[in-house]
């Protein structure tokens, strides 16, 4: 389908036509370009930011694709989007604490049990905050004294949303 939406949208016969790819870090572009090629020319990886350079593909029927790194909008700071898109991972988000936070009020208004049963919690009316301790005493992400690490909890639960793990 894409590929004939190209070529109708193009509308040029005998000629060339260049398709350039543009969207977030993760977001498939590499992948799509694969799969209009037909082979997997362009490298992937569930990874963020894999994507250095600009790649030319060619697609057939005169067909070539740019693959290219992914991009963030300048000014764009949404650190909760950028993280349950999966557009960066824990280890580069500012505040992992903050975005796993809003991750489990989704959780807590959407499906709950979800959550609880993927980290062997029960969530009884605690903010999220106190909720993400609970599941990293659950979890064992504790620092030495034995206190719940914050950030190692939120890293944990963003990974594993990214990764497809927990799902909502
Ligand atoms: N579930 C699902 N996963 C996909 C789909 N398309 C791609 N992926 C996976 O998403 C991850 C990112 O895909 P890429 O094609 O590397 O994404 P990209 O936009 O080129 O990423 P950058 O090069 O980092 O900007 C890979 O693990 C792909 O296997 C899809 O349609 N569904
Ligand atoms: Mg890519």
């Amino acid at each position: 389908m894409l590929r004939h939406m190209i070529l109708e949208t193009a509308g040029i016969k005998g000629r060339d036509i260049l398709v350039g790819s543009l969207g977030y870090p993760n977001t498939g572009k590499s992948s799509v370009i694969n799969a209009l090629a037909g082979k997997h020319k362009a490298g992937t990886s569930s990874i963020s930011g894999y994507t250095k350079g600009v790649q030319l593909v060619n697609a057939g029927s005169r067909i070539m694709l740019l693959d290219t790194p992914g991009v963030i909008p300048f000014g764009e700071e949404d650190e909760y989007i950028q993280g349950i898109l999966s557009v960066k991972d824990a280890t580069h988000l500012k505040d992992p604490v903050g975005v796993a936070m809003k991750m489990i009020e989704r959780f807590c208004a959407e499906n709950k049990t979800a959550l609880e049963s993927f980290y062997h919690v029960t969530i009884m009316g605690q903010d999220s905050y106190d909720a993400l301790l609970l599941i990293g005493r659950e979890s064992n992400c504790l620092k030495k004294k034995g206190e719940v690490d914050d950030t190692r909890a939120a890293v944990r639960i963003i990974n594993d949303w990214q990764k497809g793990l927990l799902v909502i």
